[in-house]
């Protein structure tokens, strides 16, 4: 059967915007779907910058609007992978110009923002899904598919934590071009929209809903130099941020983001201990899988760390050969790939729009726990 197009529409060029295009660009080599990605047209405000990326991926055409962007007729996706301020004002136009779209994560910087990007994809009926690429590791997969068997039993703990420290020289300035996730005003919040959100969105796909949570938050730096008004101003976003929740299955969890751990680039960690088993996976060692089976042999019993590499596992059939591993780019080829295979069947691929919300309102009872100092209940609808 002939392929059908689907062109996208890439809004932002920055690290995000080459994770992407690099996926659009591998997908159907690897990925046997009806629609194959059109790298049709790539939108920045700096027509050079956006020309320069065009020209390196690939991409056919240049815009510096987004607006027009979204009116081309010949755009099906609008890809946002602007800083946070923008997903919603742009999603929004898109979903009535009637296209699909796909959003960089966080969702929005609040959760009002994300319920307005929410109703507009609901009531334009354009498949949308947000980029929480860690669940598309295929140990992480594998671990969902683990606990949805039931081999952990009943859960008892989930420990979280995501570790960087870039952020730690005070002379680092805040706001711009690269820099905006110091900036309040243009991601939300710190690391709390911009890390702990990838911890969450593992979580409530692994494990569920989130109920209520206790939350301290710090901001080691008070001021720094923002970049766009070259004043100094104060910084408003958590630093690091360290919190309790108690899961609705009755697990209790630990989690814990810091741009301050000395050492540590991107220390994704998860553990997950059930009454039978238990798990763990460390974004450092992606694709490994430790696990610890309470139902094995006495004397042999232990943690084993799993290769995640065989054609068994998930993804894994449509790369290399077993024992051959695959990286953090390939994440995001499984993530379109999944999107695609979504408008193909039908059953759009997650996290939705309205599933990334759950996401969100965790963050902001987090952040709200964080300033009243006190247990706080997640938002849910109706
Ligand atoms: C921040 O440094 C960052 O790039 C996040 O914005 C990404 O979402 C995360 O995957 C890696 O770290």
């Amino acid at each position: 059967m002939a392929k059908k197009k689907l062109n996208i529409g890439l809004v932002g060029y920055g690290f995000m915007g080459r994770t992407h295009s690099n996926a659009y660009r591998k997908v159907s080599n690897f990925f046997e779907n009806d629609h194959v990605p059109v790298l049709k047209a790539v939108c920045g405000r700096n027509e050079a910058g956006a020309k320069a990326f065009a020209d390196k991926w690939g991409y056919e055409s240049v815009e510096t609007d987004w607006r027009k962007l979204i009116a081309r007729k010949d755009i099906d996706v609008i890809d946002i992978c602007t800083p946070n301020d923008s997903h919603c004002e742009i999603a929004i136009a898109a979903a009535e110009a009637g296209k699909m779209i796909l959003c960089e994560k966080p969702l929005a910087r609040e959760s009002n923002e994300g319920l307005k990007m929410v109703a507009a994809v609901e009531k334009a009926g354009v498949p949308n899904m947000v980029w929480y690429n860690y669940r598309r590791v295929p140990a992480v997969t594998m671990a969902k598919q683990l606990i949805d068997e039931g081999r952990l039993g009943r859960i008892f703990h989930y420990r979280a934590k995501f570790l960087q420290d870039w952020t730690i020289s005070p002379e680092l300035p805040q706001g711009g071009t690269g820099l905006w996730r110091l900036d309040a005003a243009a991601a939300g919040s710190g690391v709390t929209g911009d890390l702990l959100a990838h911890c969450i969105d593992t979580a409530i796909w692994l494990n569920g809903s989130v109920k209520n949570v206790s939350a301290m938050t710090e901001t080691f730096i008070k001021e720094r130099k923002h970049n766009l008004t070259g004043k100094v101003e104060k910084v408003n976003i958590d630093d690091a941020c360290a919190f309790l929740a108690r899961f609705s299955n009755g697990s209790l969890a630990t989690f814990e983001s810091t741009r301050y751990a000395r050492g540590h680039k991107a220390l994704y960690t998860f553990e997950i201990n059930g009454e039978h088993a238990s798990i763990a996976w460390d974004l450092h060692d992606l694709h490994r899988l430790q696990w610890f089976d309470h139902k094995d042999e006495g004397q042999l019993r232990g943690w084993r760390s799993i290769h995640v590499t065989d054609r068994e596992h998930p993804y894994m059939d449509k790369w290399w050969v077993p024992g051959l591993q695959i990286g953090y780019e390939h994440t995001f080829v499984h993530q379109v790939a999944d999107f695609l295979t979504g408008i193909d069947t039908g059953k759009p691929a997650a996290p939705t729009f309205r599933q990334a919300l759950e996401t969100q309102r965790i963050c902001d009872a987090v952040l709200e726990s964080a300033k009243t100092e006190k247990w706080t209940d997640v938002k849910v609808d109706g």
